[in-house]
């Protein structure tokens, strides 16, 4: 036993409590106590027994790798439990770039996400020529994975133990010092994405925490990182786990710890970052491809209070000229907070169908807010066929779980129940086909958030029922006092503080439907609305699904947009959101944004002017507050400097859903952080402060006060300003004049954005010409072309298709652009691919300017330079229009 040994307080430290925990609850433990507040080594540590290891006791190859069987031979930690004997152990090779290793309890009965959430790549031969070597021991086990062409070690599990009990899993692995590591979340990053060595665990548990408490768990979990080692080589890894974790990481080390499941890992060899992320998607899902619309700018504000006040931001905006495609409504619309209903007095059917109709007609159009709660409510008809239907959640003893969330008394659908895609499908239905005809919804509250702060906690549901019956209404007791899954022996950091893991949110002892404990389950809830919300989308919608979630898991991106949660007004929030949206890139959701000009506390001129230049750059673009009217028309400059930025996003909008589609057919990010184009200019690694849209457009926002300069980092190349063509050389770090009301944006010579015009819908700007910026690098710089004697190369492409449903569907097209300049002549080429046949392809706009950048005004301006260029009606060299004749392009009948 432990407790006769002395207390090596100088010596490494095991972590044997948790934050808060004081010197009675560790002794209690059987663990040291020495309190130390110059480091953040744990106070409470274990005195010994911290090994635990297991032996291979068989080993057999299989078509994909091998199968091993691990039998307990030291067992440590006994505070935390009881150790699985026996484990299994599988290693597929599945494909060049992924390594999949898996280790689970022998009998399989142990909790994994469920392959009808998240289906696994199906794999029937083993990679034939790997880019990793997977190395194992058998007494005691361990394994290390190893990138074969320079040898680098990314995971060895040698020197540390594994521990698989019920409830305390934990794997660690050295990791370069000198490797930049990201990922891990969801959290705002204080310190910008790049994570810190400091040892503090960062947490994987759903929360309802605002967005603006930095550095603490979120909404979402990802058990997804990657690692840029010394030279830009990357590599990935993602634990496939729904439990509760920390994942501790240091000068030297990564550790995973979680409180259930089992070990399943997917190792991804890179090299580069971008396939990375494609390797991760491949296990996940590819990003959904967002409908066109949704690329336009939203305003959504909590408290508006009827739709008088609606159509009045919408005349607003019009009369503002800002750019408006969606009006959002939060929870205010509903009667007394039941979803799928209207506030007879302030939101009047006919009045909000005719608003919605107005919306339509003028292009626009309009997302509600739905939250998983449903309003104990008999009479209400969500909730009588939830009832009848038997979807809610329950408690052990076979009653209905009651929490509070903003009706009062509410009953949660459980997800997992086989009648829950019928049910919500049908009350989506009902809600718009019978009531208001919605473009798109947005779930929020889905981790899920509950009120209820004590069991039994008496819940004021407004007032009488429907039925006018009086009503006492509690919040469930705990279910059964389940203390080994409200508070498992390893306490995760969950939002800092000893909470027990049901705070605020669903309690963990739930059983659904089929079996699965919230305690596993609880990091899906959002995930499994969004999915099952998508949908109900494709049933009900005949357009391509827009869902914008809150909560959010691994794979979520195949369904859903994502917006960064509640932040607040400041400064730091406007930073930070930085990071969140790349954040969410790397998790594979890249339709993302951040409330745009603070969610909590009052904005100011300055901030929101700043805010919207940025956020009109963001993947998706939404102005959001608490209450607070900051509607962009409100301030004179906050007004301009929407206009600039939002009519540049405008006319962006083809580049922008071609990188989608891109992200869609292909994998990758949207909006993505400098190395993931420059992944070997070490340079770009700890700049949380710019980021790329697409591969060639570089977005550079001032983000504090009081400033009029930006300092830029331009990357390898030649980049020009968006506004003003004017050239900028990288590598270097620019102190780039940036006047409130503006942004620094520019586009990466070797690059052609297609651009739209500039009007206030996506609607009215495809209706227009497609432009085109043709950025050619100056002579003998980025050539990318294999082609002998080209001097200047560029390429980009434009899909659209329609708003169809599908992606690459009959109505579909794309053009691949290059542009080609060697010694006198250049030539601009486009080449069509229809996804049916070119003849029903009706949406070929007409080609309106082409601004070639990187060509000298003078001689190469005239013939025969651009001659061969041909094919478009206004080519602008170097500021100057030249006509030329349209042969090349394709033309919709
Ligand atoms: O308890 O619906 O993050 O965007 O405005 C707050 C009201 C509930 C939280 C969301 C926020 C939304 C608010 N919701």
């Amino acid at each position: 036993g432990q407790s006769n040994e002395r207390c090596a307080v100088d010596g490494p430290r095991k972590d044997c409590g948790w934050l808060g925990i004081n010197d009675l609850g560790c002794e209690a433990r059987g663990c040291c106590w020495a309190p130390d507040y110059d480091s953040n080594k744990p106070w409470c540590f274990y005195k010994s027994a911290v090994a635990s290891a297991y032996d291979m006791v068989s080993v057999r190859e299989t078509d994909l790798g091998l199968e091993g069987e691990l039998q307990l031979t030291t067992s440590g930690l006994p505070y935390l439990g009881h150790d699985i004997q026996q484990l299994k152990l599988s290693v597929q090779f599945e494909t060049q770039g992924r390594l999949h290793v898996k280790i689970s309890d022998w009998a399989d009965s142990r909790w994994t996400v469920p392959e009808s959430l998240l289906p696994r790549p199906s794999v029937s031969t083993a990679a034939s020529d790997p880019l990793y070597a997977f190395n194992y021991q058998q007494s005691p086990f361990s394994f290390s994975v190893i990138r074969k062409e320079d040898g680098d070690v990314l995971f060895d599990t040698t020197e540390h133990s594994l521990f698989f009990k019920q409830q305390y899993l934990e794997l660690s692995s050295p990791i370069a010092e000198s490797a930049a590591l990201y990922g891990i979340g969801e959290r705002t990053r204080s310190e910008g994405i790049r994570l810190q060595r400091d040892g503090v665990p960062t947490t994987l548990w759903n929360k309802d925490t605002a967005a603006a408490n930095a550095d603490t768990n979120l909404y979402g979990s990802h058990p997804f990182l990657m690692a840029i080692a010394e030279g830009g080589n990357a590599h990935g890894i993602f634990l496939l786990n729904s439990n509760g974790m920390d994942v501790v990481l240091d000068k030297s080390t990564i550790s995973y710890r979680a409180l259930g499941g089992v070990l399943d890992f997917y190792f991804f060899l890179g090299p580069t970052p971008r396939e990375v992320i494609q390797q991760y998607q491949e296990v996940i899902g590819k990003p959904m491809m967002p409908p066109g619309w949704s690329l336009g700018f939203h305003q959504c504000r909590w408290g508006y209070r009827n739709v008088q006040e609606l159509d009045t931001v919408i005349e607003s905006y019009r009369a503002a000229d800002i750019p408006l495609e969606a009006m959002w409504t939060d929870i205010d619309y509903m009667d007394g907070y039941r979803d799928f209903t209207l506030d007879k007095k302030n939101f009047d059917l006919s009045q909000m169908r005719a608003l919605v109709t107005k919306l339509h007609d003028a292009g626009q159009r309009w997302v509600p807010i739905i939250d998983p709660g449903i309003k104990v409510d008999t009479g209400y008809p969500a909730y009588d066929d939830g009832i009848r239907e038997d979807i809610f959640l329950k408690d052990a003893n076979g009653k209905r779980y009651i929490g509070k969330v903003w009706p009062g008394a509410v009953h949660f659908p459980d997800w997992f129940h086989p009648g829950a895609q019928d049910y919500w499908t049908a009350q989506l239905r009902q809600f718009h086909d019978n009531l208001v005809p919605f473009d798109g919804i947005w779930i929020d509250m889905n981790e899920a958030s509950n009120f209820c702060q004590a069991p039994g906690e008496a819940l004021q549901s407004n007032g009488l029922g429907r039925r006018g019956l009086s009503e006492a209404i509690a919040c469930s007791h705990n279910i059964s006092l389940r203390l080994n899954l409200e508070h498992p022996p390893y306490r995760i950091n969950n939002a800092e503080k000893t909470a027990p893991l049901s705070e605020k949110t669903i309690p963990v002892s739930i059983v659904h439907h089929d079996g699965t404990f919230e305690y596993d389950a609880h990091n899906l809830y959002g995930f499994t609305e969004a999915q099952l919300t998508h949908r109900a989308l494709e049933d009900i919608l005949v357009e391509r699904p827009f869902v914008l979630t809150r909560s959010s898991f691994s794979g979520s991106g195949q369904y859903t947009a994502h917006w960064s949660g509640d932040n607040s007004a400041t400064w730091d929030d406007l930073r930070w959101s930085i990071g969140s949206v790349l954040n969410s890139n790397l998790f594979g959701m890249p339709m993302v944004g951040a409330d745009i000009c603070g969610f909590n506390l009052q904005t100011t001129e300055e901030l929101c002017t700043r805010w919207i230049s940025l956020g009109a750059f963001y993947p998706f673009s939404r102005a959001h507050s608490d209450h607070y009217p900051q509607e962009l028309y409100l301030w004179d400059t906050v007004a301009n400097a929407a206009r600039k930025a939002l009519k540049m996003r405008m006319r962006l909008v083809p580049y922008l859903y071609t990188a989608f589609k891109k992200a869609n057919t292909e994998g990758g990010m949207v909006a993505s952080p400098l190395w993931y184009e420059f992944p070997t200019d070490a340079s770009t690694y700890d700049n949380s402060r710019q980021y790329l849209l697409g591969s060639g457009v570089l977005v550079s926002p001032v983000l504090e006060k009081g400033q009029d300069h930006v300092d830029a980092y331009i990357p390898e190349g030649t980049w020009y300003n968006i506004w003003d063509y004017s050239a900028i050389q990288g590598p270097q770090t620019a102190h780039l004049p940036c006047p409130l009301g503006e942004i620094q944006v520019h586009v990466r010579a070797g690059t052609i954005i297609p651009m739209q015009q500039p009007a206030n819908t996506t609607k009215q700007a495809a209706a227009g010409p497609l432009d085109l910026i043709v950025a050619l690098p100056p002579p003998g710089q980025g050539v990318k072309s294999a082609e002998q004697n080209v001097d200047q190369y560029a390429e980009g492409a434009v899909y659209m298709d329609g708003g169809a449903m599908a992606v690459n569907g009959p109505d579909s097209f794309t053009i691949n652009f290059e542009a080609r300049v060697s010694g006198q002549r250049g030539r601009l080429m486009a080449a069509p691919t229809f996804g049916g046949n070119a003849l029903t392809a009706q949406h070929v706009p007409s080609l309106g300017n082409v601004t070639v950048l990187g060509v000298e005004c003078g001689s190469q301006l005239h013939d025969p330079f651009w001659k061969e260029a041909a094919t478009f009606s206004n080519v602008i060299v170097a500021g100057v229009r030249v006509t030329v004749n349209q042969a090349e392009y394709p033309r919709s009948s």
